[in-house]
Order: C-alpha cells, then structure tokens, then sequence
C-alpha cells in the first residue's frame, strides 16, 4: 500500500492507533537527517488537558542537503504553538499530518520548541501518558513518545533529556529519567521537579510518574563506592510487599557487577508500580515503570512462581541499563539485540540465584510452548523481522526467548571466557550508541578469534530446525559415527531455508549409564565429559574414536540449540530419562517419552481401543517421587506429564477431545496406582516455613502440590482422597502457593466445596486486584463442560474491567491459551466469544487486542470443521471497518 491510500481514507475521528498501517522495511533504513542533542520538557499536569512544552537543540546531520525535512512523529496531539529559533513558525513552514510534522529549512543548527497538548484521562490505550488509579504514568517504547510530543520517534535519536514537572500538591510525587536536580513551590497550589538525565538515550526510555505514591526506600554501594538511592514506589498500603523486589534488584546490580562488571550509572533509582500497564515492566533510565504483578508480594498474596516472575523481571529492566539503555537498537527490528541478550542474562542470573537444571528445564519448557508453536503458525517470523506494521505486534516469544537462544548458542560456541571478553568488547566500541545484530556478532567474533558468518543466518530465518540422526558403531574399530541431517519447514513469506551452524552437546554412555570416553575426529586427548559438535551442512557425520564399547548418546545436552530431534526411539528415550548425567536431558527425555505413548493412545482410542496406561510413564513418575528428597523441585518437573498444549504440538492434526481424555485418563491411573507414594510424598512436605523462598522450600511446595494434583485426579473430579486433601489445604490457608492449588484441583471438580472455595477466596480477596486476577484466571482454566459458560459470567462480573490488561488477561489469555479443551469445543463457541471480546476491546487498547488474537491463528493445524470456524471468526474481525493497525496486522496475517 502506498503512503497516498492512507492519507486519502477518511480516518479523521479514527482512533489514532489505525493510523499507521504502512509496513515498514529493514531494507529501507535510512539514518536521521537531523539530530537531537538536549532536549528540556516541561509538563503541566492534568487529567483532563496537559500541556507539555518541548525545546530541542537540533542538528542537521552530515550529508543531509540543506533544506531536508525534519520529520517529526506525532499521533493524538493537539499543537499549541511552534518556535524555531525563538520566532513563530509561519504555517507555509511546516506540514501537518496525522503522522507527524514535517520541518524544512532548518539551518544547521536550531532550537525548536514546541508546545503540544494531551489528554491523559482518555488514553485507554496505555501508551504515551495516561492516567491510573488517579496517578501519571508513561509508556513510551516502542512508540509512544510521539503521543506526548512531536519528536524524531526512533532509537537512533539519542539525546540529553531534562524534565520539569509542574502540578498540584495534591499530586505530590513528581518523578522522572535520570537524577532529580531542583524543586520548588509554585502559585495556585502548585509544586514542581526537575530531573536531569546525565546519559543520551532514546526517547522511547523516556518516563514520567507522577501522583500520590509511597516510596520503600533502600541504597546499594557500587563496587567503585558510589551509594545509590532506591526506591519502590507503590500505592499507600502496598509497601509491605515490596522486600522481594527490593532484594531482587540488589542482588541483579551486584550480580551485574560480579559477572558482567557492570555497574550502575547514577544517582537513583527508582521503580514505579502501576495496576494499569499493557505489559510486565518497561525499562526507562533510571525510572522503571512496572506492572504491579512483578513488584508486590506476600507469602499470603503471591504464589512461588510469581515471586520467581518478580525476581526475573526486576533482573530483566535492570540488565536493560546496560543492554538496551547505555547500548541500543539502530532501528527496531534489531529489537532482540536488546531483548534476546537481556533475557539471556536474566535467565544466567536467575540460574545463579536458584537451581541452574530447574530454570534451565522451565526455560525450555517456556520456549516450546510459546516460540515453537509461534514459528510452527502463521505468525512466524525471524528473530530480527524483515517488515512489520505494527512493531508492538513483534514483542515476541521469538524476538525476546529464541534472540535470547541464540545469545546462549553464541557463548557455548566460543566458550564463555571470551564470551565474557566478547561483551566488553561491545560496550567498549558501542557504549552511547544505537548498532545493529551484526555490531554484536562482530564484537563476539572479533574477540573470539572464531568465525560467526555462518552463525548470523539465525537471525534472518525463520522456523524451528529439525535434526535427524542415525548411528553405527563399529566394535573392531572402537569407531562411533553420528549421522545427522538438518530440515527447516517453510515458514509464511520463507519457503527455501538454509543449513544453520548448531552447536550440538554431546556425551556418551555405557550400557550402565556411565560416561565413556571418546576423541572426536581431529582433536588428539579423550575425554568423558560434553562435547560440542558443530553441525554446519544438511547433512554432517560426526566421528568418535577409542569408544569401548556400543555407546548410547547424550544430544543436544541443557539444551544445546533450539531445535527439535526427531525420531528418537522410545527405548533410547527411557535409557536417558533414567541414566543420563545431564539433568536436562533426564527430564527432556521422560517428556519425550510420555509424549510419545500418549500420543498413541490417542490414535488407539480414535480406533476404540481402551486407555491403558503405559507402564513407562508410571516407572518413570514413580522413580521421580522417590527421587523427591534429593532435588524435589526437579522431582516436580519430572512427574508431570506433558501439557495438552505440547500433545497438540506433536500432532498434524490436533485431536482436542482425544488428548484431554488420554491425558485425563493417564493422570487418573497415575494418582490410582502410586497412591501410598504420592500420600507420602505429599505428607514428607507438609510442613516447613511457607516464606522460606529458597529452591528447597519451593520445590518442597511444587513437589508436594503435584502429589496434590495427582490424588484428585484419582477422584476424577468426584468427591474422595484428594479433593478432601485439597479442601484441606484450602482451609489451612498457610500461603498463597498451596491455596491456589488447591483452589486449582477444586475448580475442576464437581463437588459442593468448589463453589465454596470460590466465595471464600473471593470475599477474602475483593479489593485486592492482583490476587483476584488468580480467582478469575482459575474460573477461566478449569475443564469443566461449562467452563465457556463461567467465562461469559466472568467478563460480566462487577470486577472486570476491559481496560485494565492484567484483568483481560486472567480471563480471555486464560481461557483461548490456557484451556485448550474448551476454547476449542466443537460447537465453536469458544471462537466465536473471544471474536467478540476482540472488536469489543479494539475501541479500547488496540495493542491488547492484537496480543488475544493470536490463538484463533492457530486453525492450520486444527481439523476442518473447527478451521473453518476459526477462519470464519477471523474474517468477521477483518471485516470491522477502523480496526486498529495492530489487529488488522494480526488478522491479515493469521488468515493468509
Ligand atoms: N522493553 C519492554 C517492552 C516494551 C513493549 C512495548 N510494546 C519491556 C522489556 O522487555 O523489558
Ligand atoms: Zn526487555
């Protein structure tokens, strides 16, 4: 579509998020004409009308002819005034668009100001600045900054920021990027700040909070002696769940300094909760605005796993300082330079923190069910994108967990040590700049001395590698050979794939399950332990020699790359599942297996046969209950089967109906069978500190919770053992991990102790917005027959809100992602429900929108008559004249 067809089509009363729906080209990069250097903001603030006064010092950049335009984006603004030089710009100077402004004439060096006005309030899309709960907040990446003020609105525009906030009193915490450098009182009740921003940056890191807030206050001394204030700020009556996010940015900015030797770099710092935030945290200099789901927490109001959720994200924005703030991206769609590298590091801190085989296990497990699936439908895109048209629509599993994949294929390719030396290298020639993927590869190769080209084809190609591999050994010889063969399936818009360089981790073992010793083919000493294989061509032998004896081999150890192997035989996958020395592939292994008979199963029971369950599965889930005193968190992760979802994965066709009752069915027989040592295992773990937060204790609760599961599945929904225990546990109500399981297990059942559970846990919790969020998500999750029916009720409860994101998701991501058996039930109501919740919310947060309507793209891989359903809901969507960009980008995609 050419830039003239929008501009014709009558959008004068769109929402402004229609507005841009041109898609825009890596291939057409072109560096800013003009530059920023210093730019002074002045806010006055008001819900209803804030005017914001903008003075940039603007360059013209080398090579830019005289007379180029400036452009400057702008979205949603109304323009007050506009200075160049301190004199009234005639109107035959400058272009207004619904895009942005457009500049000539501007002499090499200029001062514009700018005077713009907003109304907070009405920003129901969350991006820019807007209002919650009576508090200021912004969000400005990727770009919002163009919705608060005309601005050169891409991350190669780096400047100097400072930031006047002028309000009333009653608005008494005034905070912005950087560090605070004056304050005072002002007429008319007023009060104002200034901030100062020492470090250049884009100006989607720009930030303003402003409101009645309180502050949980600390300071961390740098390595180099510099004590830094820290604060939380949080709303009145929340500062008592701010210690773990508190001690979790300690331990991320002394962890930095220890292993990256990165070290903060001003005054303050401060993190700002919101209730009302499109996504977990955003990363602004010096002021980090967070959802409050990854800031508050209590034994009795968080669960484990989100308190591992807080440790994470708190770790993430951190990492960002240097990854993403000091170094940024050229242009967007080198996102994952920034996102890939931040989640690798908050993935190593986090293995640092706790157990390193347990995140590694539920890093992998995160990375199929959301990246696999993504590059397996039509969303499929490369880790650096070729064209988007909404970049808020790329912040993906792709983007942020395979970038971080290959980040991790990096260090294990050239070993860590100049892995290490790879990353000073990167800041030493990038620090205050905006580069690109192939700046990183070439600092990582320049250290290393070993060559990436080959490596960088990840980043352009889409899809998720299949290995196949075959054997032979040769006992004469004492010779093992590896064949393996590599296959990329096509991807929308990428039929021809290339090979990839994979780095492979392997060991070898004995029929007893040690290791052997081996020498590859041209290195000269043995060894026992993991080597790394490259594989580099379709198809590749591997040589081992001086193997004793007919090995059985240990691939893809921790997960080596992002691949998947096929093929492997049931028997070899039961081998390792018991034997392996890495536990990755222990775990892996098992899941395979199951996967494996399950899936039989549910051809078996299409052709009638009877479930029965494979004794396999029952030996292995027995072996992990009785490993639980060892590792119990790992002994969690091992008994559970694969999820619906995964079974899906596995399939051509997905069998809904099918995989739900083998799976049921397997998870009955388990519960049934190994009673005496699920009750044991779920007794040895009943006691113990619930706020005790080290891996033992959690593990303690994960394992004993998946006891839990197991004793009620037994019950089949019905009144017996389990759900008893589980109403118990309900009732103790010794912290929020056990109550929600337990909550979880009575969900699904049919018993009179649902509904009550239910009442208790709302009437304790109403008014506490995230735990109720968990009493809305468990609604929306359960696989009871009426769950569709529940839903419908939730969404017309007096606590939704379809304009606060976490409550939509509780109920709608819930539901289309994580109830597979009902979204999709055959009647296709379930589509056709989320269709609706879809147009309904567009009008309000079109970012949101798009986020819920990835799952009706799964049809592909769907049977007919529930393809046909899917596509149907996706061309009513399509059909909605003013859908935002960001779902017609989505929609257009999922149907083509
Ligand atoms: N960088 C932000 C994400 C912004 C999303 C914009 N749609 C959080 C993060 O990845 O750290
Ligand atoms: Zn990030």
């Amino acid at each position: 579509m050419k830039d003239t067809d929008i501009m014709s089509a009558d959008a004068s009363s769109a929402p402004s998020s229609t507005l841009a729906s041109v898609p825009v080209r890596l291939s057409d990069y072109t560096p800013p004409a003009y530059g920023v250097e210093q730019v002074d903001l002045v806010f006055r603030l008001d819900p209803a009308r804030t005017v914001v006064q903008s003075r940039l010092h603007v360059i013209r950049q080398p090579g830019t002819p005289e007379g180029a335009v400036f452009h400057l984006d702008g979205e949603a603004l109304e323009l007050l005034s506009l200075r160049i030089d301190g004199r009234e710009v005639g109107a035959e100077e400058y272009h207004l668009t619904r895009h942005g402004l457009d500049i000539s004439g501007l002499p090499a060096e200029s001062v514009l100001e700018i005077d713009t006005a907003i109304a907070p309030e009405q920003n129901t899309e969350l991006s820019g600045l807007y209002v919650s709960q009576g508090a200021f907040f912004t969000q400005c990446e990727a770009e919002g900054f163009r919705r608060i003020t005309y601005f050169p609105d891409r991350p190669d525009v780096m400047a100097r920021y400072t930031t006047t906030i002028v309000a009333p009193r009653t608005v008494p915490v005034l905070l912005s990027n950087g560090n605070p450098v004056d304050a005072g009182e002002a007429e008319g009740g007023l009060h104002w700040a200034k901030w100062e921003d020492p470090h250049p940056k884009p100006c989607y890191l720009f930030a303003l909070v402003a409101g009645d807030l309180a502050a949980v206050r600390d300071s961390f001394v740098t390595r180099s002696g510099r004590r830094v204030a820290l604060a939380i700020w949080v709303r009145e009556g929340d500062q008592d769940r701010c210690a773990h996010a508190m001690d979790s940015l300690k331990r991320s900015m002394r962890w930095d300094e220890d292993v990256f030797g990165l070290e903060y770099d001003l005054d303050v710092f401060n993190i700002a909760a919101v209730s009302d935030f499109n996504m977990g945290a955003m990363e602004n200099k010096g002021l980090n605005v967070f959802n409050t789901k990854y800031v508050l927490a209590r034994p009795d109001t968080a669960t484990d796993s989100d308190y591992q959720g807080i440790e994470t994200v708190i770790a993430h924005e951190y990492f960002h300082n240097w990854t993403g703030n000091r170094v940024t991206c050229r242009d967007w769609f080198q996102l994952t330079l920034k996102e890939g590298l931040t989640v690798f590091r908050d993935q190593e801190f986090s293995a640092d923190m706790g157990s390193r085989a347990v995140k590694r296990i539920s890093d992998v497990r995160t990375l199929r069910a959301a990246q696999f699936r993504e590059d397996a439908g039509p969303l499929a895109h490369p880790v650096r994108p070729e064209t988007y048209i909404k970049i808020d629509n790329f912040y993906t599993a792709t983007v942020y967990q395979k970038g971080a994949e290959l980040v991790r294929m990096i260090r294990t390719l050239i070993g860590r040590e100049k892995f290490r030396q790879g990353m000073d290298l990167y800041f030493q020639r990038h620090d205050n700049h905006a580069v690109t993927l192939e700046d990183f590869a070439a600092a990582m190769q320049d250290a290393s001395g070993i060559d990436l080209s080959l490596f960088r084809r990840w980043y352009g190609q889409a899809g998720t590698p299949v290995l196949r591999i075959t054997d032979e050994y040769d006992a004469s010889a004492h010779r093992y050979v590896l064949h393996v063969t590599q296959y990329t399936p096509p991807t929308p818009g990428q039929e021809e794939k290339q090979p990839l360089l994979i780095p492979i981790a392997v060991g070898l073992l004995d029929e007893t399950g040690a290791a052997l010793s081996f020498r590859l083919e041209g290195e000269e000493k043995a060894h026992s332990d993991t080597r790394i294989l490259r594989l580099e061509q379709e198809t590749q032998s591997f040589v081992f020699h001086d193997v004793a004896r007919a090995p059985q081999p240990s691939l893809l150890r921790d997960f080596s790359a992002p691949v998947k192997l096929a093929d492997t035989p049931a028997d070899r996958l039961r081998f390792l599942a018991a034997y392996d020395s890495d536990p990755f592939v222990r775990w892996d292994s098992g899941q395979q297996y199951a996967t494996q008979k399950l899936l039989q199963q549910v051809a078996a029971s299409r052709d009638g046969a009877a479930p029965s369950l494979d004794e396999g599965i029952m030996e292995s889930v027995a072996a992990s209950i009785a490993r639980a005193p060892e590792d119990p968190a790992l002994a969690a992760e091992a008994m559970a089967l694969p999820a619906e979802t995964t079974l899906a994965d596995a399939m051509e066709v997905v069998d809904v109906e099918g995989i739900h009752a083998v799976r049921r069915t397997a998870r009955a027989a388990i519960g049934q069978h190994l009673r005496a040592a699920l009750r044991a295992g779920y007794e040895a773990w009943s006691t113990g500190d619930v706020t005790a937060l080290d891996g033992r204790a959690m593990g303690g609760r994960a394992f004993r919770n998946a006891c839990l599961g197991y004793l009620a599945a037994a019950d089949d929904g019905k009144a017996g053992e389990g759900v008893t225990l589980a109403w118990k546990q309900f009732q103790a109500n010794r912290c929020m991990t056990d109550v929600l399981a337990a909550l979880s297990v009575l969900a699904d059942t049919d018993v009179p102790e649902r509904e009550q559970a239910l009442v208790l846990f709302y009437d304790r919790w109403r008014g506490d917005a995230l735990v109720l969020d968990k009493w809305f998500a468990i609604q929306a999750m359960s696989s009871r027959p009426d769950a569709l029916e529940q839903v419908r009720r939730l969404i017309s409860h007096p606590e939704f809100d379809w304009r606060n994101p976490n409550r939509v998701r509780a109920v709608l991501t819930s539901f289309a992602s994580g109830n597979q058996v009902r979204f999709h039930d055959a009647s296709g109501a379930g589509y056709a429900f989320l269709a609706d919740a879809i147009l309904h919310l567009d009008g309000i947060n079109g970012q949101i929108a798009a986020r819920m309507t990835a799952p009706l793209g799964a049809w592909r891989r769907q049977d007919q008559a529930r393809a046909e359903m899917m596509q149907a809901q996706l061309r009513r969507i399509a059909a909605r004249p003013n859908l935002s960009g960001n779902v017609r980008e989505i929609v257009d995609r999922s149907l083509r």
